[in-house]
């Protein structure tokens, strides 16, 4: 089956006690239980509720995975993917990450013991010397948040299982509609379901997708033991929002496009993150990698006062955190989604003062590129 066919589908049935189309939102905390021991596979709604089972079971089938669990949030998505390493273990990070997960990472898992090391994926070489003898996990994210770096996740996998290592793609800024990372041999492949699987800038959520059995039952139990679940209605939110993420990304890609086009030929504009253009390092691996190039685009404005007078021109772009909604979000990664990470390495991976991202929408192209225009001169 299509990818449209599995998205509208899977885990769509009919509800089985009223015929509704749409899986409706099970708000309840808790199920009667007809005997000691005797239900319907429903005891407390921590565990297991309908509109999240629905939701896991579409995206899982999306991603070409066995199984699936969505959490509240991205972040809990990535912290429960981190449990199952251990205090002693060790785990190379990709160096360029949604500024969040390197503050994970640097702030929280550092107090428990997991030692890790920030490594220039996109490197083969690189990677291969970073390996210990107690590296355990491969975390990467590609393209990358904000500077749209690409690794290879075939060449990635390759290395890591050579080595007996899990290897862990967040897959947020393409979807898996333009990237499926396990055809490629990752593991395991996280979300923040906040962005274009959702889509729609209403419901913050997160998914762990995989195929390993032993693996998936251990995401399960943490699920449920710490209890970081994506709620029923937030569930039915991104249910509804992956029905249409083809068409979305199909027009997400088509602006992102023309969007990197125009400011690649500004002359305000110093460079442009993309990996859509023949200008950037990995544009021949993403061709390969991905089934197009999204709508997340960053350009360097030269200052920060440059990019505080686009980022505060800008009249349709909606000047935010975030990315992945039908409408354009413009940003400063610097001062926002990256400034957890220490300046040195923000100046290092080029998340400068001047950096300006934005999630191009799915508006109208001209309208996004006119006010664009306008806020650059
Ligand atoms: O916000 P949350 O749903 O917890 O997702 C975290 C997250 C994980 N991975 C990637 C690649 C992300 O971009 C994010 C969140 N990013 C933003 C809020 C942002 O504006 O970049």
């Amino acid at each position: 089956m299509g990818f449209s066919t599995i998205a509208i589908h899977a885990g769509n049935e009919p509800d089985a006690a009223t015929g509704a189309v749409s899986v409706p939102i099970y708000q309840t905390s808790t199920y009667a239980q007809e005997g000691l021991g005797r239900h319907k596979g429903y005891e407390y709604a921590r565990t297991q509720n309908p509109t999240r089972a629905a939701l896991e079971k579409n995206i899982a089938a999306l991603e070409g995975a066995r199984f699936g669990f969505a959490f509240a949030s991205g972040m809990s998505a990535t912290d429960s993917v981190l449990k199952l390493v251990k205090a002693g273990d060790h785990v190379i990070l990709g160096d360029n990450t949604y500024g969040g997960t390197f503050r994970l990472f640097n702030k929280v898992l550092s107090n428990y013991g997991i030692e890790f090391d920030l490594v220039d994926t996109t490197d083969a070489a690189n990677l291969e010397q970073a390996f210990k003898p107690n590296t355990r996990m491969v975390f990467v994210e590609t393209p990358t948040n904000p500077v749209m770096s690409v690794t290879d996740l075939r060449a990635v996998s390759e290395i890591a299982h050579a080595r007996g290592v899990r290897v862990v793609c967040d897959n947020t800024f393409m979807s898996p509609y333009l990237q499926r990372p396990i055809e490629f041999g990752v593991d395991i492949v996280v979300h923040s379901t906040t962005k274009y699987l959702n889509g729609h800038s209403d419901s913050v959520g997160g998914f762990v997708a995989l195929n390993d059995e032993k693996d998936a039952e251990w995401i399960g139990f943490v699920q449920n033991s710490v209890g970081a679940i994506l709620s029923p209605f937030d569930s039915f939110l991104v249910l509804r929002g992956t029905k249409t993420l083809a068409v979305r990304m199909e027009a997400h890609d088509r602006n992102g496009r023309q969007v990197a086009g125009f400011l690649a030929e500004h002359p305000k504009v110093q460079k442009v993150y993309y990996p859509g253009l023949v200008s950037h390092p990995q544009h021949e691996l993403a061709k390969r990698q991905q089934k197009g190039f999204g709508g997340m685009v960053a350009f360097e404005t030269g200052s920060l006062d440059n990019a505080r007078k686009v980022l505060e021109s800008v009249k349709l772009c909606i000047l935010g955190e975030s990315l992945g909604g039908v409408e354009s979000l413009i940003s400063h990664p610097a001062s926002m989604t990256h400034a957890s990470v220490p300046p040195e390495k923000r100046e290092q991976l080029g998340i400068t003062d001047g950096l300006v991202r934005i999630s191009v929408g799915i508006e109208d192209v001209e309208d996004i590129i006119a006010d664009l225009d306008q806020a650059l001169s």
